[in-house]
C-alpha cells in the first residue's frame, strides 16, 4: 500500500518577521535579519529535496484541509483559537503570546492547515487508504499546551490528530512519540490526565522550555504512568538516541499496544542545529525511523504517522528528513553529502551518563499496561 505525504505551499509562507527569535529592536540593538531561526525556508527545502530526489514518485500526496474550530477545541481552550483569530487579522499579525512565536497576517490559515494536515494523514492511515506517512507541516505544535501558543508552536498538531483519531475515528489507544530535541511540554500537558494517549518525549535535558521534562513528570489521576520523559545529557548522538529508542520507546509501545503511533518528528537533535546541543546525523534519524516503523508493524499493523516538529538547520534538515522518508518508502535515492564530514566529528559512542539517563527512564515502562 502507498505512503502518504503532506505538504502545502502555505506552510512555506509562515511569516516569522524580521527578528532572529525575539522581534528585532532598534532600542535593544537587536538587528533585523531576513531569516528568523524558525523561518519556513528550512522546511520548504526539505520538501524540495523530497521532490528533487525522486521520492515524491514513491509517495501519495495528500491535500491538507484546514482544521475546524471543533478539531482545535478538542485539545485547546476556546480562547486560544479566538486569540489567534484576533492576532491573525491584524495588519502585520503579531506575537502569538510568548515573544518568540510569530503569527503573520493571515497566519491562522497556515496554522489550521498545519493541524489539518496532521488530521488528514491520520484519517487516511486509520481508514486504510495509505499504510503510513509523513506530514511535513509548519508551524510545529508540541510546545503548545491547552492554554495557548508557545515556542514557535500555534496549535498542538500531533494532539489535534490524536484527539481526532480517538473521538472521530474511534480508536481506543494512541501513542505520541516525540523525538524533537526540545521537551514536548504541550503534548504532555494536553494528555496529562488521560491514559488513552501515551506520550513519550526524548529531549535534551533542560534545553527548552525551562525546568520541564524530568522523568518524575508522569501524568496524574487515570493518566499517571502514561507520560514518559527521557531527558538526555547534551552532546548525545546516534548511539544515545538509538539506546533510548531500544530501551524505552520500543518496550513502552509493546507494553501499551496502541492502535496508532504518531511521531513528533523534529530534526533539531541534529549535529548541525543552532537551537540545541545534540549530535544526531541523518544516518541516526534513519535508524530511529527504521526502528519505530518496524515497531509499528509489530504492534499496530504498521499504522504510523510522522508529523514534522522543529529543526533549524536549512543546510542539514532536508537530508535528515529525507532519510526518514526513505525508510517509509524503502527506496534509497540521495545519499547524505555531509555524512563523511560529520562522522569525523565527536565520535558516536554511548557514554556512561547517557546510559544512566536512559536506564532510569526505562524503569518507568513497568507501569504501562
Ligand atoms: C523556542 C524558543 C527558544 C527555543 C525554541 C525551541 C523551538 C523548538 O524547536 N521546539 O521544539
Ligand atoms: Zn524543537
Amino acid at each position: 500500500m502507498s505512503i502518504g505525504y503532506v505538504w502545502n505551499t502555505l506552510y512555506g509562507w509562515m511569516d516569522t518577521g524580521t527578528g532572529s527569535m525575539m522581534g528585532a529592536s532598534v532600542g535593544a540593538r537587536l538587528q533585523p535579519i531576513t531569516h528568523h531561526l524558525a523561518h519556513p525556508d528550512t522546511k520548504r527545502r526539505f520538501h524540495e529535496l523530497v521532490c528533487a530526489s525522486g521520492q515524491l514518485e514513491h509517495l501519495r500526496s495528500i491535500q491538507a484541509i484546514k482544521a475546524t474550530a471543533e478539531d482545535i477545541n478538542r485539545v485547546h481552550v476556546p480562547e486560544h483559537l479566538q486569540n489567534m483569530q484576533r492576532i491573525s487579522a491584524l495588519p502585520a499579525g503579531g506575537d502569538a503570546g510568548d515573544g518568540v512565536t510569530m503569527l503573520g497576517n493571515g497566519g491562522l490559515e497556515i496554522a489550521l492547515l498545519s493541524a489539518g494536515g496532521a488530521i488528514e494523514l491520520t484519517r487516511k492511515v486509520v481508514q486504510g487508504e495509505v499504510s503510513s506517512g509523513y506530514a511535513l507541516v509548519n508551524p510545529p505544535g508540541h510546545h503548545a499546551p491547552r492554554q495557548g501558543a508557545l515556542g514557535f508552536c500555534v496549535f498542538n498538531n500531533t494532539s489535534v490528530a490524536a484527539a481526532y483519531a480517538r473521538e472521530v475515528l474511534g480508536l481506543k489507544r494512541v501513542a505520541i512519540v516525540d523525538w524533537d530535541v526540545h521537551h514536548g511540554n504541550g503534548t504532555q500537558d494536553i494528555w496529562w490526565q488521560d491514559p488513552s494517549v501515551l506520550t513519550i518525549s526524548l529531549h535534551q535535558h533542560l534545553c527548552y522550555p525551562a525546568n520541564l521534562g524530568y522523568t518524575t513528570e508522569r501524568g496524574e489521576g487515570d493518566g499517571h504512568g502514561y507520560n514518559l520523559n527521557v531527558p538526555l545529557p547534551p552532546g548525545g548522538g546516534n548511539a544515545a538516541y538509538r539506546y533510548a529508542m531500544e530501551k524505552v520507546v520500543v518496550p513502552a509501545l509493546h507494553a501499551y499496544q496502541p492502535e496508532l503511533i504518531i511521531v513528533g518528528s523534529g530534526f533539531d537533535a541534529s549535529i548541525m542545529d543552532p537551537l540545541a546541543r545534540m549530535m544526531v546525523t541523518a544516518a541516526g534519524f534513519r535508524n530511529l525511523a527504521r526502528t519505530i516503523i518496524d515497531c509499528a508493524k509489530d504492534v499496530c499493523e504498521g499504522r504510523i504517522v510522522f508529523v514534522q516538529e522543529g529543526g533549524y538547520s536549512p543546510h542539514y534538515l532536508p537530508f535528515c528528513g529525507l532519510a526518514v522518508i526513505e525508510e517509509l518508502t524503502q527506496v534509497r535515492t540521495v545519499a547524505d553529502p555531509f555524512n563523511d564530514f560529520l562522522t569525523t566529528m565527536g565520535g558516536d559512542e554511548l557514554l556512561t551518563a547517557e546510559r544512566e539517563a536512559v536506564d532510569s527512564a526505562a524503569k518507568l515502562v513497568r507501569d504501562i499496561r
